[in-house]
């Protein structure tokens, strides 16, 4: 499958890219985490203080009892604060859905005393029917999807995305969306090309697991980490560039590649949203905005869709 996808993207006509899901192997979820403490990145910290901000409130738009969904929980660690406060009126199911078995096991240690977790490992759509199939006779649910990760789809997706996490659910249960909304270009393009580097080495681990999972013979040192603003796409884009023409082996698989100087791979796209954007991009998925939480730090939105 990867060695797959990463031909595929390598000898992509035009453009060559490489799918940003890969990014997360255990350095490149270790160097995500340094990420999201970065002074440049402040999303995470914005997306915790709504969630705080907002945990209070939630009860009041949902019927318990309620059961909880999240897409990509990771170790659920911002979702605490949700769980917490819609235990206050009975017992809370837990269903935290993420590709990383050894995530889906921390979070269920942490959040085990304040839900009743079960872990699904499994991509987000697949991981959500299984929680519906799961979910107890009068239970609400409440799906999370947070920290902007849908800002990750190409438009369209993220559109069909919604409407699909619409497809599963019922009326009187929610969708609670985390996305980063539009602010002023230099504070973005900071937040992706940090002066400490850590975004670039976040970057360029993708090839270093190439090479460590493929048998491949990229050298690092020969690609710049580069992220670009597209203003009519709305989204950072990260690249690494090639310094120079330069020949790359991948063994596992029976692929080379072949890069131009100055020729890019592209690895990653970041949307960026207006606030009223999410609520058309909601309607449009079948959805109701019955509230929309916004940072003013770091402008970024909790938006609560019911279906
Ligand atoms: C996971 N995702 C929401 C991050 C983002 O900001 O789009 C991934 C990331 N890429 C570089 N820095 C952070």
């Amino acid at each position: 499958m990867f060695a797959n996808h990463v031909r595929e993207g390598l000898s992509h006509p035009g453009q060559k890219q490489l799918p940003c899901e890969y990014f997360y192997d255990d350095v490149g979820t270790a160097l995500f985490e340094a990420i999201t403490v970065l002074p440049e990145y402040g999303l995470t910290r914005a997306d915790t203080r709504l969630i705080r901000r907002l945990a209070p409130e939630l009860p009041g738009y949902l019927h318990a009892p309620v059961t909880v969904a999240e897409l990509g929980s990771g170790t659920g660690t911002k979702t605490r604060r949700i769980l917490e406060s819609l235990a206050i009126d009975g017992p809370v199911t837990y269903y935290p859905i993420d590709v990383s078995a050894s995530a889906l096991a921390r979070c269920a240690l942490e959040m085990a005393g304040c839900a009743d977790v079960h872990p699904i490992e499994e991509t987000y759509l697949n991981g959500l029917r299984q929680a519906v199939c799961g979910r107890r006779p009068g239970h609400a649910l409440l799906v999370l999807f947070l920290g902007s990760t849908i800002g990750n789809f190409p438009r369209d997706a993220a559109q069909d995305f919604l409407g699909q996490v619409r497809a599963c659910l019922m009326p009187g249960d929610a969708l609670l969306l985390g996305a980063d909304l539009i602010k002023p270009l230099a504070r973005m393009l900071l937040a992706y090309d940090d002066p400490a580097g850590v975004t670039a080495a976040f970057n360029r681990n993708l090839l270093a697991r190439i090479n460590r999972e493929l048998d491949a013979d990229f050298a690092l040192r020969n690609f710049a980490h580069e992220a670009r603003w597209d203003p009519h796409q709305r989204r950072i884009e990260m690249h690494l560039r090639s310094l120079n023409a330069q020949r790359i082996c991948i063994r596992a698989a029976r692929f080379d590649c072949e890069l131009r100087k100055d020729e890019t791979i592209w690895t990653e796209s970041c949307h960026k949203f207006h606030a009223e954007e999410i609520r058309e991009m909601a309607a449009a998925a079948d959805f109701q905005c019955r509230a929309q939480w916004i940072d003013e730090t770091w402008p970024f939105a909790e938006s609560l869709l019911t279906a």
